[in-house]
């Protein structure tokens, strides 16, 4: 009888061990995805900087504005759009030709989105 009740408490306790360890390793899975997207996002506590892919659909004469039919961008809650963003360096710009389909980054800058790499 006391065999049985020992045996019984201890397959018990061998359970809720494996369940905490379980629901242990989960929150630590959860945590290191967020803590993963912070740091892949906020690095060293610059603007965020947001990636997407789109098609040039028009660019402006003074080199510093560029329209995109862009693909959803996840981190910003953005569906598919097409939006005029400022561009950092003409340099960037003068690479880029209408219907051209290309992969970019920006930042948030000020009330609108600045990109600051286009590949
Ligand atoms: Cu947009």
């Amino acid at each position: 009888m006391k065999k049985i009740c020992f045996a019984l408490i201890l397959s018990g306790i061998s359970i809720a061990g494996v369940a905490a360890d379980m629901s242990g390793m989960d929150m630590k899975g959860m945590d290191m995805k967020g803590m993963d997207m912070k740091g892949m996002e906020q690095p060293g506590n610059k603007a965020q900087t947001y990636r997407t892919t789109g098609v040039v659909k028009a660019l402006d004469p003074s080199g510093k504005r560029v329209t995109i039919a862009h693909q959803p961008v996840e981190a910003l809650g953005w569906p598919a759009m097409t939006m005029t963003f400022s561009v950092k360096d003409r340099k960037l710009i003068k690479k880029l030709h209408p219907e051209e389909k290309i992969k970019f980054e920006f930042v948030k800058h000020g009330s609108g989105y600045l990109i600051t790499g286009v590949n």
